[in-house]
This record gives C-alpha cells, sequence and structure tokens, in this order.
C-alpha cells in the first residue's frame, strides 16, 4: 500500500466506493464522474502506479483484469451491447489517479475514436 493513494484506500476498504466486484487481486468500483450508463474502475489492490511499471510478474494480473471486465459485463447484462475497457497511461492521455485503473465503460453506443 502507498502512502495518500486513494485507490490504496479504496482497495484496503478504508475509504468507501460503490463496489460492484472484489476478489484477492483486484476491487472494481463504480466511476464518481461516470461517462456512460455502466462506468467502473477496476483496480489491483497491489498499487503500481502507471501501466509503465507493469514488469513479466503482472502478466497474470492484467490477463485476470480482462477477465473480470468481461464477467462484470456480463454479469450486469450490457456485454452484448458492447462495452469498452481502458486505461488512461501519464497525464496526456488523461490520467490522473496515480494508482493504475482500468475504466469498463457500457451502457451506450461508444464512438471512435475517443477524444
Ligand atoms: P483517470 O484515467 O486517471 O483520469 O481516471 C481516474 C478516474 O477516477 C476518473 O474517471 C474519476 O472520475 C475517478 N475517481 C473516482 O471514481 N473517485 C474519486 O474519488 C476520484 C476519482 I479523486
Amino acid at each position: 500500500m502507498s502512502e495518500d493513494c486513494l485507490f490504496c484506500k479504496i482497495a484496503a476498504g478504508e475509504i468507501q466506493a460503490k463496489e460492484v466486484y472484489r476478489d484477492d487481486q483486484v476491487v472494481a468500483f463504480e466511476d464518481i464522474n461516470p461517462q456512460a450508463p455502466f462506468h467502473f474502475l477496476i483496480v489491483p489492490l497491489k498499487h503500481i502506479r502507471t501501466t509503465l511499471d507493469l514488469t513479466t510478474a503482472d502478466d497474470d494480473l492484467i490477463g485476470h483484469i480482462y477477465q473480470v471486465a468481461g464477467k462484470i459485463a456480463h454479469d450486469l447484462d450490457f456485454s452484448e451491447d458492447g462495452f469498452r475497457v481502458v486505461n488512461n497511461c501519464n497525464e496526456g492521455a488523461g490520467q490522473s489517479v496515480w494508482h493504475l485503473h482500468f475504466h469498463l465503460l457500457g451502457g451506450r453506443d461508444l464512438t471512435w475514436p475517443p477524444g
């Protein structure tokens, strides 16, 4: 756990979030500023600052995150209409919280390319 990291505190249960999924590797919760009818953040319990800090030791974790994304979309019944998994890496791409997270978006038409 990293001191003063919001998502570490949510992962540790010290700050409440509207959780939709949790296991021994990740927690997923509603984004506080949703950009789609379904907008969740899938966050590893382990503190990783950005995508650039991943190592081969995290390969299974990243695979697991994608599997969890599909499970949430399926369980909440928006998988068939389409969904998107997004990771913003560094400020230029819009990263604002410095703990690795994946946005899971669905429930509306998602345009391409993203802004
Ligand atoms: P970003 O890719 O780092 O910009 O995503 C951070 C997300 O975290 C963003 O969509 C925020 O709305 C969201 N968020 C949140 O859900 N709860 C919070 O307390 C804070 C940010 I601060």
